[in-house]
Parts: C-alpha cells; sequence; structure tokens
C-alpha cells in the first residue's frame, strides 16, 4: 500500500496513540526518536515536520502530518480499518468521540502536564481545576451511550487515542491520587482489554511501559529516549 512510514516518537508521549494504531494495522514503519532532555521537538529539522514544535509527527509518502488526531484518521483510511466506513451508521459518533478525544480530553491533559503554558499565575488552583474537568470528561465518557467502541474487543482509532490518556493521568501532572480508574468501571475495562491485544504488547515493549500500561500504570522505563 504504502512505503516506509517514519514516527517520530518520545516514550510515553502522544506518539504513543500512533504507535499503538501502527501496530494494530500491522503497517511497517520506522520509530525515530526525538530526543526530549535536549529538546528536539524545537529543533529547526523537527519544526520543519511539525512548526508547532510537538510530538507526533508522521512521514508519509504524502508529505509530513502533524496533530494525533488526524493521524489516526489517516491512518485508518489508508487501511480502511479502525473506523466505521463512511456511510455507516456508527461513523458520525466515532469521529465525534476522536475529535473529542484531540479537542477536549487531551487538551485539557495538558494544562495538567503544562501548566505554565496556561497560567502565569497559580498552577496549583489550574491543576486543582483541571482534575475536576478531567473527572466530569471520565464521568461523561463513562456514561456515554453511544460510545459502543468502549465495550468491544476491536481496536479503533478512538480507542489507540483513549488508552494513553487513561495512563497519564496516573503518573503525571504532579499529584496522581485524585485518578482512580476504578471510579469509571468501563473506562478500566477498555484499558484491561486493549493492553492484553498483541499490538498493545508490542508498543509498550518498544516504550518500556511495563505488563500494564493502561489499567494499572508504572512508570515508563524506555530502552531509549526520555518521556519529558
Ligand atoms: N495537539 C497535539 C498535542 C501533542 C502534545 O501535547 N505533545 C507533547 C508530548 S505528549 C509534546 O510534544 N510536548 C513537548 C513540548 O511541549 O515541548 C497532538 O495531538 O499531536
Amino acid at each position: 500500500m504504502m512505503s516506509k512510514l517514519r514516527l517520530h516518537y518520545a516514550p510515553d508521549n502522544a506518539s504513543l496513540c500512533v504507535r499503538l494504531a501502527l501496530e494494530e494495522l500491522d503497517l511497517p514503519y520506522e520509530a525515530v526518536l526525538v530526543d526530549r532532555a535536549a529538546r528536539a521537538q524545537k529543533s529547526p529539522t523537527y519544526l520543519a515536520l511539525n512548526p508547532n514544535g510537538l510530538i507526533p509527527v508522521l512521514e508519509t509518502p504524502q508529505g509530513a502530518i502533524f496533530e494525533t488526531g488526524a493521524i489516526l484518521l489517516w491512518l485508518a483510511e489508508q487501511r480502511g480499518a479502525q473506523m466505521p466506513a463512511i456511510d455507516a451508521p456508527r461513523r458520525g459518533a466515532a469521529l465525534q468521540w476522536l475529535i473529542w478525544l484531540g479537542n477536549t480530553l487531551h487538551p485539557t491533559q495538558r494544562m495538567l502536564f503544562y501548566p505554565a503554558q496556561y497560567t502565569d499565575g497559580d498552577s496549583a488552583a489550574l491543576r486543582t481545576m483541571t482534575r475536576a474537568r478531567l473527572t466530569a470528561q471520565f464521568d461523561m465518557l463513562q456514561a456515554a451511550r453511544d460510545a459502543d467502541w468502549l465495550d468491544v474487543n476491536a481496536a479503533t482509532a478512538q480507542g489507540c487515542y483513549l488508552a494513553p490518556l487513561l495512563r497519564w493521568p496516573a503518573l503525571y501532572g504532579g499529584a496522581t491520587d485524585w485518578f482512580e480508574l476504578a471510579r469509571w468501571p468501563r473506562l478500566r475495562t477498555f484499558a484491561q482489554r486493549f493492553e492484553e491485544r498483541p499490538a498493545a504488547q508490542r508498543a509498550a515493549v518498544a516504550e518500556g511501559l511495563g505488563q500494564t500500561p493502561f489499567s494499572a500504570p508504572q512508570p515508563c522505563n524506555p530502552p531509549e529516549g526520555s518521556a519529558t
């Protein structure tokens, strides 16, 4: 279908969502480490691929793509998998949740992980407020009647996006005791089922994420590079 894809990644970064999709789709790709310790994501070479200076970017035969959600949708469409077909009844709901993950849940988590980018005042207060917002967002997802992709043993684009978003709050962003996956049994079951998939296990090995990367996350211990 296509020649080599190059995923610019750092361990346990948003690039993990893309790696999960690439593994699930069984697509050959090269993982190119972005050295976060050296802020390589802000280097001229990297900015030429992604002027946002953010990880990930995927190089494709048609050019580089940034934004996790866009990459996931592009990959799904290339393969005709991981998303309902254009005219399938579940298409609208699947798109809705994919965009919600990229537009709402992920940006809200970024306020926890990078508070100084969102306030020049009280980062602690911002984090407190953000934890409450995230709790409400997870409550909503837990209760969502049109999120049937959560309940099946199949990898979807939304699932590849969500799994890391269930991991990061347990590890990053200051105090983590507010985040207890058991509060959301549906999301916990999703995480357990997702991480048992061979593709998820391969991604976990590649980035040093341990055996239960999404249901009971441990700090990553990657073979190369660093998460922050
Ligand atoms: N909206 C972007 C967000 C990506 C993002 O937040 N990347 C983080 C890593 S998880 C990053 O590059 N952080 C490094 C920095 O801010 O310099 C996307 O979905 O691709």
